[in-house]
């Protein structure tokens, strides 16, 4: 399918450089997996990317979990994932004034040299989008921010009366934001953020597993099927895939879940 039958609105209103391209990609992969490659080691991190690469969209990052983390280790890994055609997303969740964010984005780990999308919260203000975009000017990149917006965890006061009305607010018209995170675990909650939202951004939604229910230390699940059904345009799954027994065949099952929920989307 054409990605501008199947992506609908969202296709000609997205307004941040990379989200064709990510949508682009999903197509390609019928899938709208973006895999949370949560383990510490680089063995690890190349042997599960090695394994799932062509069945997911893009590959989110926790660069500060690696136990054995080195910059040529790390630059052979960006290219691995840049050869399967995946969006690096640094979950880094920013969250001081713009020029420390800024500066942040440089550091040891550089993460403006290899990450197209980053997370934000907007906590300290608007401006740290405009921090974080700069910090990939310095390179001569560009990348896109992802605000939160909702959170899948327990207790989070991103629940808060009006935070999340802010958020949407902060980040629907600049265009270095590529989107929002939003509750995959509430798929309730995900359809008045996209109503909030309208079709200009993407909305990216962890708290996503096929065992829906309560995870560890606060963590919800909820099914991903439902998320995308709600308005989600790429679930984030972490130990739903990493987890499994066969990693392989885990990614392709929720590959096939995503895709066809997005299809049956387009078609409502
Ligand atoms: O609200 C949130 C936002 C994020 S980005 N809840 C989350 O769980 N995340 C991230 O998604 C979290 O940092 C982790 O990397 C991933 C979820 O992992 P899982 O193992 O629970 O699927």
């Amino acid at each position: 399918m054409e990605p501008a039958d199947v992506w609908g609105a969202r296709w000609d209103a997205c307004d941040n450089a990379l989200s064709r391209r990510y949508m682009e990609v999903a197509c390609r992969k019928q899938s709208l997996v973006i895999l949370a490659a949560d383990l510490n080691t680089m063995a690890g991190l190349n042997g599960l990317i090695d394994s799932v690469g062509p069945h997911i969209a893009a590959l989110k990052t926790h660069v500060d979990l690696i136990d054995d983390w080195t910059t040529d280790g790390w630059r052979d890994f960006c290219e691995k994932a840049i050869a399967h055609d995946l969006l690096i997303f640094e979950d880094r969740k920013f969250a001081d004034i713009g020029p420390i964010s800024r500066g942040q984005m440089a550091g040891v780990y550089d993460i403006r040299s290899w990450a197209n999308i980053v997370t934000a919260h907007g906590i300290s203000g608007p401006d740290i989008v405009d921090g974080l975009c700069a910090g990939w000017n310095d390179v001569g990149r560009e990348g896109g921010v992802l605000l939160l917006a909702q959170m899948s965890s327990r207790g989070n006061l991103l629940g808060l009366p009006g935070y999340t009305d802010e958020m949407v607010k902060a980040g629907i018209s600049n265009q270095g934001v590529f989107g929002f995170i939003g509750n995959g675990s509430r798929a309730e909650e995900l359809a008045v953020l996209r109503e909030k939202v309208g079709n200009q951004k993407l909305i990216w939604t962890p708290g996503v597993n096929l065992a829906v229910g309560d995870g560890v230390m606060g963590q919800r699940y909820g099914n991903p099927r439902n998320a995308i059904h709600a308005g989600s345009d790429g679930i984030i799954v972490g130990s739903g895939i990493y987890k499994s027994a066969n990693v392989k065949d885990t990614a392709t099952e929720y590959a096939e879940i995503s895709w066809n929920a997005l299809v049956e989307r387009s078609d409502e």
